[in-house]
């Protein structure tokens, strides 16, 4: 087994959901490669070898040192031979050649941009990129064919590519606590993604919202968005109905893992003035984003208050800890995990949960706070 400095036994256990792994680690020199070639593997469509990187990189995350030598790596899950060539290729002359060719690469960089548009997946960037389109610039110049969350990707483009500060997600929260209150009283609102995770910076916002009385959520998020368009807060907003039903024989299987609340895409109107002084300012409307207008990604969730704690554990995250988590579940105890319910297929029946606790327990495993679950 691996000893760390003080020669203490290091037991890393191989799904990321037994692991406690913070945000800031030791060995960031070391997972950001393994990340540029988990990106690439995904730009590629290739799913498997997407996941084997990052579950490389997560082990690297845990690790409460350094990585100095291959020998620290000795006991280790999850670290392929093509992850641990890379390893040894930094240790040993301070980068990879296949991570600085993959990040240099005009298909890569092409793909990276592409992707970054909001509304733009990989398979539609694949293909624009195989008609010679390599930057959003070229998808305007060239006049392609947009949908409508791809035409506000682009024409907030450079606004949504700059991190979203804390500052700014509690600036949000004063607007979607006003929004809820004033069209349902009594609503519980969380703040979710990497945010509740401890994160100082994010790609978006992302909220839940419930109400204590089961039933009285529906129909909620069509209330909240036109009260936020009256407010003029919304410069985009796609809303999709809730369409989760819970079947006696257990839950369909589904080939995504999409969740199926009533939730919405959008993107948020802040003044920039406002940002900045940290007050919020609501009052003008318009959907135009001037030189003084921020516009940041929001995504919001309602769920009944019987499927509350499923919904907070399944968005607050990480990506990689919401897959292990599921990955655990049917493998090692024979349940379905969603951000709806967890269902015990050798008892056939829904384990109900009214707190993230209960659901680690039912899971058979220790209680990982948000802050922990950076894998
Ligand atoms: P994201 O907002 O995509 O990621 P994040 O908040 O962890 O990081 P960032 O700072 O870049 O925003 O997703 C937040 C959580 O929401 C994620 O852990 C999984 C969950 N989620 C779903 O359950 N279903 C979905 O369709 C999406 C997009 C996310
Ligand atoms: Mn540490
Ligand atoms: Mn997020
Ligand atoms: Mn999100």
């Amino acid at each position: 087994p691996e000893l760390n400095g003080d020669g203490a036994e290091i037991l890393m256990k191989s799904y990321a959901c037994q692991r406690r792994t913070p945000l800031k680690h030791h060995n960031a020199f070391l997972t950001e490669a393994l990340e540029i070639l988990a990106q690439n593997a995904e730009f590629n469509d290739n799913e498997g070898r997407s996941v084997a990187f990052r579950r490389a990189a997560s082990v690297l995350k845990a690790l409460p040192h350094r990585v100095k030598s291959m020998e620290d790596l000795r006991c280790l899950p999850c670290l392929g031979d093509h992850s641990q060539r890379v390893i040894k290729e930094i240790l040993e002359d301070g980068s990879s050649r296949e991570v600085e060719s993959t990040r240099q690469s005009e298909q890569f960089q092409a793909m990276k941009a592409l992707t970054g548009v909001f509304g733009v997946g990989v398979r539609t960037a694949d293909r624009w990129i195989r008609e010679g389109l390599r930057t959003p610039d070229d998808l305007i110049r060239t006049g392609q064919q947009l949908n409508r969350a791809q035409q506000a990707g682009v024409q907030y483009y450079s606004e949504l590519q700059r991190a979203v500060t804390r500052a700014e997600a509690e600036l949000i929260m004063a607007i979607v606590e006003a929004a809820v209150n004033s069209v349902l009283p009594g609503c519980q609102i969380q703040l979710m993604g990497g945010f509740r995770r401890g994160k100082e910076v994010g790609h978006d916002v992302d909220f839940l919202i419930t109400h204590p009385e089961e039933g009285k959520e529906e129909g909620l998020m069509l209330k909240i968005i036109s009260w936020l368009e009256e407010q003029g807060v919304l410069l985009y907003q796609k809303t999709t109905r809730n369409s989760y039903v819970e079947r006696l024989d257990g839950p369909a299987r589904s080939a995504s893992n999409m969740d199926r609340f009533e939730r919405c895409f959008s993107i948020f109107k802040l003044h920039s003035s406002a940002s900045r002084s940290g007050s919020a300012s609501t009052s003008e409307s318009g959907s135009a984003c001037d030189s003084g207008c921020r516009a940041v990604r929001v995504d919001l969730v309602v769920s009944p208050f019987s499927q509350f704690a499923f919904a907070t554990l399944g968005w607050t995250g990480s990506k990689l800890f919401e897959r292990e988590l599921r990955r655990w579940a049917g493998q090692e105890k024979q349940m379905t995990l969603s951000s709806h319910t967890l269902y015990d297929s050798k008892q056939n029946l829904y384990l109900r949960a009214q707190t993230e606790e209960e659901i680690f327990a039912h899971l058979g495993l220790e209680f990982i706070p948000p802050s922990e679950r950076n894998a």
